[in-house]
C-alpha cells in the first residue's frame, strides 16, 4: 500500500437555522452549529468530515466550542503532514489525547472519505456494504395533536416506513396506542432521552403494550442496572443511544446484558473506525444496530448512510431527506427520499460534494492549516 500525506486541513464553522424548532424535554434546538472538515492529500484529493456536537452540552458533554478548541489546539497538529497508508491511522495518532470523541470523529470521517476517494471507490463498497437502498426514517415531535397527525400523514405520503416519536412525562399512552394502531404501514420507535430514570421502571411498563417496535434510551447514560432490570421485565426491545459513547460502552452493554439494540452514532463514538469495530462486536454477539441521527448536515449524514449498508444494521435509521430539517443543505446533490428509501451513490467516497455557495452563506469562522 502506497503512503500518502495529509498536506492541508480546512475547518468551516457553520451556523444554520432549522426550518422549525426541534423540541424535546431536554432542549429546543432552533439553529445548528457545525464544523465541516476538509482533509487534503499531496495529490489534492479532498476528504470530508463533520463534527456533530451541539452548541451547549444538553445531549453530550462535548460542544462545538470544545471540539473547535480540541481540533485547533491538539488534534490537527497531531495529524498534519503525517504519512498514512490506512484511514484508521488518523484515530490511532489521536490516541494520546483523552476523550474528545466527537472532535476526533470529524477527522476520522474525513480520513475515510479521503481514502475512498484515493481508491476511487464508494465508501459503502469499501466497507463491503450489502445493500445500496437504505430505509429512511423520520422523527416527529410534539404532543399527539393535529400537528402530529400532519407529520405522520406527510411521512406516509413521502413513503417513510418508520417514525420516531419523542416520549416524556406528559405522554398519553392511550393516545399513543390508538395512533400507532391507525398507521399499520409505519413502524413506531419511541425515544425517551433518559426520562424514565426519574419516572421509574413502572411508568415505562405502561408503554409495553403500545405497539412500539422498540424503546430508545429510557434511562440516563450510566444507569446500567436499570437497563439490566428493564431488559428482563419488558417485552418491547430496548435500544441504547446516549449510553453508547465508545466501543467500550458496547462491550459494557454486552457484558451486562443491558438492552437489546445499539443506536450507532458515528459522530459520537469517535467516527467510522470505531463504528466498524462496534459493528464487528455486534455481529459476533448478534445484536442488531440502527444508525442514529443528530439533526446533522449532509456530510455526516452521507457517512452514516454508507454505514447503514452493513449487514448488522437491521432497522431503519434516523435518515430523513435534506429538506426535512434544512431549507438548504451544505451538499450537492441534496439527500433525497424516494419510496421510503435513499439510494447510495456510485460516486467515490461519500458521493456528495460541498456546496460552496451554501458554505459561504452559513460560515461564521474558517481556519486553514498547511
Ligand atoms: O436522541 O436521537 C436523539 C436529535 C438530536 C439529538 C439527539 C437525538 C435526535 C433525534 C433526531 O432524535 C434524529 C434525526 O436527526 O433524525
Ligand atoms: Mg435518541
Amino acid at each position: 500500500m502506497v503512503d500518502y500525506m495529509i498536506k492541508e486541513i480546512r475547518l468551516h464553522r457553520l451556523l444554520l437555522p432549522l426550518k422549525r424548532p426541534f423540541t424535546t424535554h431536554l432542549q429546543s434546538v432552533k439553529e445548528r452549529e457545525s464544523i465541516v472538515v476538509e482533509m487534503i492529500d499531496e495529490e489534492g484529493a479532498i476528504g470530508l468530515g463533520e463534527c456533530v456536537a451541539f452548541s451547549s452540552p444538553w445531549y453530550t458533554e462535548e460542544t462545538i466550542q470544545t471540539c473547535w478548541d480540541a481540533l485547533n489546539n491538539w488534534l490537527i497538529p497531531s495529524v498534519l503532514y503525517k504519512r498514512l497508508s490506512r484511514p484508521e491511522e488518523v484515530i490511532k495518532m489521536l490516541q494520546p489525547i483523552k476523550g474528545n470523541h466527537m472532535a476526533k470523529a470529524a477527522l476520522d470521517l474525513a480520513s475515510w472519505d479521503l481514502f475512498a476517494k484515493r481508491k476511487n471507490r464508494p465508501l459503502w463498497q469499501l466497507f463491503q456494504g450489502v445493500r445500496q437502498q437504505i430505509d429512511a426514517g423520520i422523527v416527529a415531535t410534539g404532543p399527539f395533536d393535529d400537528c402530529m397527525i400532519k407529520q405522520l400523514e406527510n411521512a406516509v405520503t413521502q413513503g417513510y416506513k418508520r417514525v420516531k416519536i419523542k416520549i416524556d412525562a406528559e405522554t398519553d399512552v392511550e393516545k399513543l396506542t390508538t395512533m400507532i394502531s391507525q398507521y399499520p404501514s409505519l413502524q413506531f420507535f419511541a425515544d425517551a432521552n433518559g426520562i424514565f430514570s426519574w419516572l421509574g421502571i413502572e411508568a415505562l411498563r405502561n408503554f409495553d403494550n403500545a405497539g412500539l417496535t422498540l424503546i430508545e434510551q429510557p434511562f440516563q447514560e450510566d444507569d446500567w442496572a436499570f437497563y439490566q432490570e428493564a431488559s428482563h421485565i419488558l417485552k418491547t426491545p430496548i435500544a441504547l443511544d446516549e449510553s453508547i459513547r465508545s466501543v467500550d460502552d458496547v462491550k459494557r452493554m454486552i457484558d451486562l446484558g443491558a438492552g437489546q439494540i445499539i443506536v450507532l452514532k458515528p459522530g459520537r463514538v469517535g467516527g467510522i473506525s470505531a463504528s466498524l469495530q462496534i459493528h464487528e462486536l455486534a455481529q459476533k454477539h448478534r445484536i442488531p444496530i440502527w444508525i442514529g441521527g443528530m439533526i446533522e448536515l449532509g456530510i455526516s449524514k452521507a457517512h452514516n448512510l454508507a454505514l447503514a449498508s452493513l449487514p448488522q444494521v437491521q432497522y431503519p435509521g434516523d435518515f430523513s431527506a435534506s429538506n426535512h430539517f434544512w431549507e438548504e443543505d451544505i451538499i450537492t446533490p441534496f439527500i433525497d427520499v424516494q419510496k421510503g428509501q435513499i439510494t447510495l451513490t456510485n460516486q467515490s467516497g461519500i458521493g456528495y460534494e460541498l456546496d460552496e455557495n451554501s458554505i459561504a452563506n452559513y460560515q461564521v469562522d474558517y481556519k486553514v492549516y498547511r
